[in-house]
C-alpha cells in the first residue's frame, strides 16, 4: 500500500514534468502547466510555486498528500530560488535532483553546493531525461520509500 506521493518542486525549466514522465515510463512529451499534476504517485508542480514565495502555502498544503519533497536543481543553472533549509519547513522525506546531467553546460560541483543550502545533508540523485542515466536508481529508491 503507498503510503503516500512524491512531490516535485523546483524553477520553471528546471526538467520537473520531463522527470516525471520518465520515472512514470510515459512516452508522451511533457507540457507546460500552470496547475498542479496529478499523475500516479507523483504531484508535478508548476515552477512558478518555487520562485515565487506567495506560492509556498500552496506547495505545503499540497505535501499534505506527499510523502516525499523531490527537490529539483537544473545542473545548467547558477542560482537557488528557495531559501536557506526550505526543506526542513515539510513534514516530508526530502531527496534532491540534479537533472540534465547530460548537458555539455551542467556544472554538478555547483549544483550540489546549491541543493545542499535547500536540503542539507539528505540524498542527492543525478539524473538525466535525456540518456536516462540515474533514472532507475532514483525510480527504485523512490518505489521503496512510498
Ligand atoms: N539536456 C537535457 N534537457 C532536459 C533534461 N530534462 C529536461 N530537459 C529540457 O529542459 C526543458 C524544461 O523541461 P521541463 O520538464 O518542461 O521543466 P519544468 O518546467 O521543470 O517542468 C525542456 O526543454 C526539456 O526538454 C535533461 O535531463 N537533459
Ligand atoms: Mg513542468
Amino acid at each position: 500500500m503507498k503510503k503516500g506521493k512524491v512531490m516535485l518542486i523546483g524553477p520553471i525549466g528546471s526538467g520537473k514534468s520531463t522527470l516525471t514522465k520518465r520515472l512514470l515510463e510515459d512516452p508522451t512529451p511533457a507540457v507546460k502547466t500552470q496547475a498542479l499534476n496529478y499523475m500516479d504517485w507523483i504531484i508535478d508542480t508548476p515552477g512558478e510555486y518555487s520562485e515565487n514565495p506567495l506560492f509556498y502555502r500552496s506547495l505545503i498544503a499540497t505535501a499534505l498528500e506527499a510523502r516525499i519533497l523531490l527537490i529539483i536543481q537544473d545542473a545548467t543553472r547558477h542560482e537557488q530560488f528557495l531559501p536557506p533549509n526550505f526543506a526542513q519547513g515539510f513534514p516530508l522525506i526530502p531527496i534532491g535532483v540534479i537533472t540534465k546531467i547530460d548537458h555539455p553546460n551542467a556544472d554538478l560541483e555547483k549544483a550540489e553546493k546549491l541543493l545542499r543550502q535547500v536540503l542539507s545533508n539528505h540524498s542527492i540523485y543525478k539524473i538525466s531525461s535525456i540518456t536516462l542515466l540515474g533514472i532507475p536508481d532514483l525510480k527504485a529508491a523512490l518505489l521503496n520509500l512510498i
